[in-house]
């Protein structure tokens, strides 16, 4: 009850932020996309990450005002950086099943008055939204596609989802876990899994993106195995806006 009172405080005080993270183009070197990383700035006890504090927001009802703000904030975001760049530029936003759900706060009616152009929002869900009952996520998928916006399934492999269900969604990116980019350098059968997944996802016509990406051998296995995007600690950290557009002007 005391968090739930604090995050609806910190909610309406401004005190979330959202932090970004390079995603690149492994056959281009490009930055033309990074993700949307929810921070909880803290009076008291400083910069906190969503580990810390998604789990209670969820539980309380408060993700689905905070993650609202937090949309809106993305979109706005990657208008700004458009304009900046002159170019397309994408960005991908993390959603719980229950903000996909439910657009009671208006995020989704937000991002159609904004006319954005195509792809220029993925939305991030995880793999539990494949055991959902099909019609109301076909129809929120099928809504998010007819507004240009791309989705994206987020820490795949940890999840409990049949590999059926994969091919019954209109899914446009493959996410592959940390845990299995973690382990490519060692003896675990990581990397089999890794290639298993890339090859998986471009038979099915997704394209992937490796996450937790730390090591440039991790890189390399990667691109030798045919991965399309990465992002990770070997580009960038999670940071405030202005250093993401400093990034995207670079490439990498
Ligand atoms: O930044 P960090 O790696 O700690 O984020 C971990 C997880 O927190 C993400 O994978 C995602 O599940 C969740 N998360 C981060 N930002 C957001 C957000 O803006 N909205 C929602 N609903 N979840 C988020
Ligand atoms: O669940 P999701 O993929 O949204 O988690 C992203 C989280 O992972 C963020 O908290 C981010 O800070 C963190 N992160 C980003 N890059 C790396 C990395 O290279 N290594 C590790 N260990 N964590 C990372
Ligand atoms: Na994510």
């Amino acid at each position: 009850a005391r968090l739930a009172t604090d995050l609806r405080r910190a909610a309406a005080g401004h005190e979330f932020e959202l932090h970004y993270q390079p995603i690149v183009n492994l056959k281009t070197g490009e930055v033309a996309r990074a993700e949307a990383l929810l921070r909880w700035r803290h009076p008291e006890r400083g910069l906190l990450n969503p580990a810390e504090f998604i789990a209670g927001a969820e539980s309380s009802g408060v993700l689905l005002d905070i993650g609202d703000r937090a949309f809106r904030q993305a979109a706005d975001q990657v208008l700004a950086w458009q304009r900046a760049l002159g170019r397309p530029f994408q960005v991908s936003i993390n959603l719980s099943s229950a903000q996909l759900r439910d657009d009671a706060h208006g995020w989704l009616s937000y991002v159609e008055s904004l006319q954005l152009p195509p792809k220029s929002l993925v939305v991030d869900v995880s793999e539990d939204l494949l055991s959902e009952p099909a019609g109301q996520v076909f129809e929120r998928l099928g809504r998010l596609h007819a507004m240009g916006m791309q989705v994206a399934l987020d820490d795949f492999g940890t999840g409990h989802s049949a590999l059926a269900q994969l091919q019954r969604f209109d899914i446009d990116f493959l996410k592959i876990d940390r845990s299995f980019v973690a382990g490519l350098t060692g003896n675990s059968g990581d990397l089999a899994l890794c290639e298993a997944m890339i090859l998986l996802a471009h038979k099915l016509g997704l394209e992937v993106v490796a996450e937790g990406v730390e090591t440039q051998a991790q890189l390399a296995l990667l691109k030798a195995a045919g991965c399309d995007h990465a992002q990770g600690y070997v580009f960038a950290r999670p940071a405030p806006a202005e250093e993401l557009l400093a990034l995207a002007r670079q490439g990498t």
